[in-house]
């Protein structure tokens, strides 16, 4: 099979425009000589008897004769004019500095091809790279490499063994019909390191980083995703910032971020909205269900939403088997959700967690001196919900714990709903907090050891403070030591030490000691003798803390004593399952 050379085909010819005009593999040359190099190319390539197979194209020293070039942009050159999908291998003693590279139409069900870029060699036809990552440079007003399909096609690029640092620009653009998997590659230092719009799509994978990026005047200082591009983060996002919105990463225009193994979005940081991730415009951030490590957002910072802001119908954030720890804000510590946006915290089945108790955790998120702020805030009609969740040992900086509260909703038909959470040990005058005819349901949560500080020492923290009557629904849960609560709230099935701090409750239960396994350690799971075993009627929930069915009869507890007559469901965020019930995600014990 022969095909006529590509002499005026729209893509060589775009290749070759993009060439000219970025100037990137030619910088050192005049227009004259980049045209004769061109020239040469062409007619050494059309010479060639037999269409070439896909190749391997070396790059290294002039002085090793195993390279076929020192120039990057010569190799990219010969990958587009010849047929199949070629690989570019990068080899020692080159410095790529100043980079361009116009990727496009590598395309692999065109003659054209896919291309890899692979560094990491010690010499032109070593079998194996053993040279760590090959660094490619950029320059001020470009990207590195910008990755674009031409004529309705693809183009598929897979880098590997690479840094990406220095651009001026994003490090790596990728727009309609670009694919482009990062495998073993560092983004770092460049003004922003990826954007992909228009149906792109962007996969890092296997210890690939985008770090320390930094963009003062642009959203998104690790991703920009845009347009309905699919992004895939299968590595850390680390140590990022944004002058705007997105530390990590900014989703728009319906953008799709998939969060899979070694998603760690950690120590970003945003000026206005979302040090982890600002997500608007009917964007989804969702996981990886296969996922093999927990997800981390953790130590982000912003004004408001310090891992997370969510903004905008349809804008969804699914967060599963997430630590989201030691972010702060102003307002929303760790979540701030609003605008009709839905923001979900919750456990999958996977066996990512090692701790039956702190697969999801928003724990020790700090506030800053608003004194309205919370750790999840959510207002303009936005949901969050967060379920199967240790909350724990969050507070404030400025000392503002007897003025703030860990969960807030505002305005009408905002909601905030608790289920099968523990909170334990934070700081803060209230749990949660309801503005305006917000709503807010609570089942099946366990709180002890909250509290806030006063001149006379500490006092315990009350479940719920209304600003405006609110509604708010409090059912199954295990209040322990809580103080007293000015928001009137209805329910039934709670627990408490005292009936003052259930004086608004229904159907509320005094009990002597809830006999917790470990209270000391948090941990909040009960004996089988607790007086919150088999005590509640009726749930929406099917699961527990721990992901173990519910409701279990628990044989030799009474049903309903305490609580409501027949009550199989234990009130709290555990459901004490007896070991010979225990399934695959227990591990032993209750
Ligand atoms: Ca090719
Ligand atoms: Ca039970
Ligand atoms: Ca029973
Ligand atoms: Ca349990």
């Amino acid at each position: 099979m022969t095909k006529p050379f590509p002499w005026f085909s729209p893509c060589f010819m775009m290749n070759l425009r993009c060439l000219q005009a970025k100037g990137g593999p030619f910088a050192g040359l005049d227009c004259g000589a980049r045209r004769a190099l061109f020239l040469l190319l062409l007619i050494m390539a059309s010479l060639s008897a037999a269409p070439a197979a896909a190749r391997t194209i070396w790059v290294g020293p002039s002085s090793d004769t195993s390279c076929e070039t020192n120039n990057l942009g010569i190799a990219v050159l010969s990958a587009a004019v010849e047929d199949g999908d070629d690989s570019i291998h990068l080899a020692d003693g080159v410095t790529f500095n100043n980079i361009s590279l116009a990727l496009n139409g590598f395309d692999p069900d065109s003659d054209q091809g896919g291309l890899t870029i692979r560094g990491g060699f010690a010499s032109c036809g070593d079998p194996n790279p053993t040279a760590g990552r090959t660094t490619l440079q950029g320059r001020v007003s470009d990207p590195i490499i910008e990755v674009s399909g031409s004529g309705g096609g693809r183009s598929v690029i897979e880098l590997v063994n690479l840094v990406l640092r220095d651009s001026g620009e994003r490090a790596l653009e990728v727009s309609e019909g670009g694919e482009v998997q990062l495998t073993n590659v560092w983004v770092r230092n460049n003004s922003g390191a990826v954007r992909v719009e228009d149906n792109g799509l962007f996969s890092m994978e296997s210890e690939s980083w985008l770090l320390e990026n930094s963009t003062s005047s642009g959203f998104g200082a690790g991703i920009f995703c845009t347009d309905d591009a699919v992004v895939n983060v299968g590595g850390p996002i680390s140590g990022n910032f944004s002058g705007q919105w997105g530390g990590g990463i900014f989703a728009s225009g319906s953008c799709q971020v998939v969060l899979r193994s070694k998603a760690w979005i950690q120590s970003n940081r945003a000026a206005v909205n979302g040090g982890g991730i600002a997500a608007i415009g009917s964007a989804l951030i969702s996981q990886d269900a296969a996922s093999s490590t927990q997800i981390l957002l953790k130590n982000n910072t912003a004004d408001r939403g310090g891992a997370v802001y969510a903004d905008g119908p349809e804008t969804s954030v699914l967060l599963a088997n997430a630590k989201i720890e030691n972010n702060e804000a102003e307002r929303g510590a760790a979540i701030y959700a609003t605008l009709s946006s839905s923001v979900q915290i919750y456990r999958i089945p996977n066996n990512a967690c090692s701790d039956p108790l702190r697969c999801s955790t928003l724990s020790f998120n700090r506030l800053g001196d608003d004194i309205v702020g919370a750790v999840a805030w959510v207002d303009g009609g936005a949901r969050v919900v967060i379920s199967e969740t240790y909350v724990e040992g969050n507070g404030s900086n400025f000392g503002l714990e007897d003025q703030m509260s860990l969960f807030t909703a505002s305005d009408a038909s905002s909601s905030l709903e608790l289920r099968n959470v523990t909170i334990y040990d934070n700081e803060a005058r209230y749990i949660t907090e309801g503005i305006g005819a917000s709503q807010i349901e609570i089942e099946h949560v366990t709180t002890a050891g909250n509290f806030y500080p006063t001149p006379s020492g500490d006092e315990p923290a009350g479940l719920f403070q209304d600003a405006f009557s609110p509604s708010a629904t409090v059912i199954n849960s295990l209040l322990w030591d809580i103080g007293a609560s000015p928001g009137a709230f209805g329910g039934s099935c709670n627990f408490a030490a005292s009936a003052a701090a259930l004086s608004n409750s229904t159907e509320s239960t005094v009990i002597f000691d809830p006999l917790f396994i470990d209270p000391a350690t948090g941990d909040l799971r009960l004996n089988p003798d607790s007086d919150a075993v088999d005590a509640c009627l009726s749930a929406t929930a099917t699961r527990d803390l721990e992901m173990q069915s519910r409701p279990v009869d628990v044989e030799n507890n009474p049903n309903g004593d305490s609580g409501q007559p027949g009550g199989v469901y234990d009130a709290g965020s555990d459901e004490v399952v007896p070991k010979i019930f225990a399934d695959r995600f227990e591990g032993g014990s209750f």
